[in-house]
C-alpha cells in the first residue's frame, strides 16, 4: 500500500510529470511541509516564501487576494521556486462548467496555468469539470487535485460525495493526482473494482501545532495525527507559521523548521 512506501519510491506510481516532480522533492528536500502564504501584499508573499522555502516542498497560494498583483509577481514567484526548489500549489477550488472554469485557469489576470504545477477543484459540477481543466492543463503537464473532504466544521463534503470524488479521480489518472482530505482514499468506494497499486497524493489543510480551531470553523490536527495516523501525505500550514505577524520572519522561519521537522517526523514513524 502506498503509505507504507517511501516518496521516491511512489513517484514510479505516477505517470503525470507533476506528480513525480512533487514526491522526487519532497525525497530530496526531506519535506512534507506546504506552507500556505495567505497574505494580502506582494512584498510580505515574497518575503515569506523566500524565508520558508529552504523547508518546503511546495507553497500554496491564494493569488486572487493580492492586492497589488501584477504580472512581474508571477516572474519574481518563479524565481523564488528555482532558487529554493519547490512547487506551486494554486488553491483556486474551480467550481464551475467545464468551459467556464477552462478559461479561468488559463486566462484573466492571474493565468494560473501558466505558472501554478498544482490546483485544485470542487467535484460538485461532475466529470465535465475534469475535462475542462484538463484540456488547458494536461498539455503543460499539469496536475489537479479534487476536494474529497475539508477541514472544516459541518462540512458536506464526506461520505457518498466523497466516494464519487474519489470515483472521478480514478477515472482520470492521467490529470488528477490526488486529494485534499483529511484521510487516505486508497480504495475508497470501489465496490468491485480493482484498485491494487491505486495510488493518490493526499494533501490535507487544517494543521496545528497549537490551536484547535479559529472562530470561523477551521479545525486542526496535529503533523502526526494527519501524517502518521491518517496517512496524509503533504501537510499544508498557514497561520500556524506566519502567525499574525507577516513581517516577524525571524519567527516565521523558526516555525517553518519545527513544522518540517513535525511533518518528517511523522512519516519516518509511518515507515517503520
Ligand atoms: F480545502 C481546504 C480546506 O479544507 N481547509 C483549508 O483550510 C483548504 N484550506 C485552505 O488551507 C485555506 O483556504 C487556507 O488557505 C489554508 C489553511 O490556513 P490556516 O491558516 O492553516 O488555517
Amino acid at each position: 500500500p502506498p503509505h507504507t512506501q517511501s516518496y521516491g519510491e511512489r513517484s514510479l506510481n505516477f505517470t503525470n510529470p507533476t506528480a513525480k516532480l512533487i514526491l522526487e522533492t519532497m525525497e530530496r528536500k526531506k519535506s512534507n511541509l506546504a506552507v500556505s502564504v495567505d497574505v494580502t501584499d506582494k512584498h510580505d508573499l515574497l518575503a515569506i516564501i523566500d524565508a520558508v522555502a529552504p523547508y518546503v516542498c511546495m507553497i500554496k497560494t491564494h493569488i486572487d487576494i493580492i492586492e497589488n498583483f501584477d504580472f512581474s509577481l508571477i516572474e519574481q514567484l518563479q524565481h523564488l521556486s528555482h532558487k529554493h526548489d519547490f512547487l506551486y500549489f494554486e488553491d483556486r477550488k474551480f467550481a464551475d462548467i467545464g468551459n467556464t472554469v477552462a478559461l479561468q485557469y488559463s486566462g484573466g489576470v492571474h493565468k494560473i496555468a501558466s505558472w501554478a504545477h498544482l490546483t485544485n477543484a470542487h467535484p460538485v459540477p461532475g466529470p465535465s469539470i475534469i475535462m475542462g481543466l484538463a484540456s488547458v492543463g494536461l498539455p503543460l503537464g499539469r496536475g489537479l487535485l479534487l476536494l474529497a473532504e475539508m477541514s472544516t466544521k459541518g462540512s458536506l463534503a464526506v461520505g457518498e460525495y466523497t466516494e464519487e470524488a474519489v470515483r472521478m479521480a480514478r477515472r482520470h489518472r492521467d490529470f488528477v493526482i490526488g486529494f485534499i482530505a483529511q484521510t487516505r482514499m486508497d480504495g475508497v468506494g470501489a465496490a468491485g473494482d480493482d484498485v491494487s497499486g491505486e495510488d493518490f497524493l493526499v494533501l490535507t489543510p487544517g494543521i496545528g501545532l497549537e490551536s484547535k480551531g479559529d472562530s470561523m470553523g477551521q479545525q486542526y490536527r496535529t503533523p502526526r495525527e494527519a501524517v502518521y495516523e491518517s496517512g496524509s501525505d503533504i501537510i499544508i500550514v498557514g497561520r500556524g507559521i506566519y502567525g499574525t505577524d507577516p513581517k516577524a520572519i525571524d519567527t516565521i522561519t523558526r516555525q517553518a523548521e519545527r513544522y518540517m521537522a513535525a511533518g518528517w517526523a511523522a512519516y519516518l514513524e509511518r515507515l517503520a
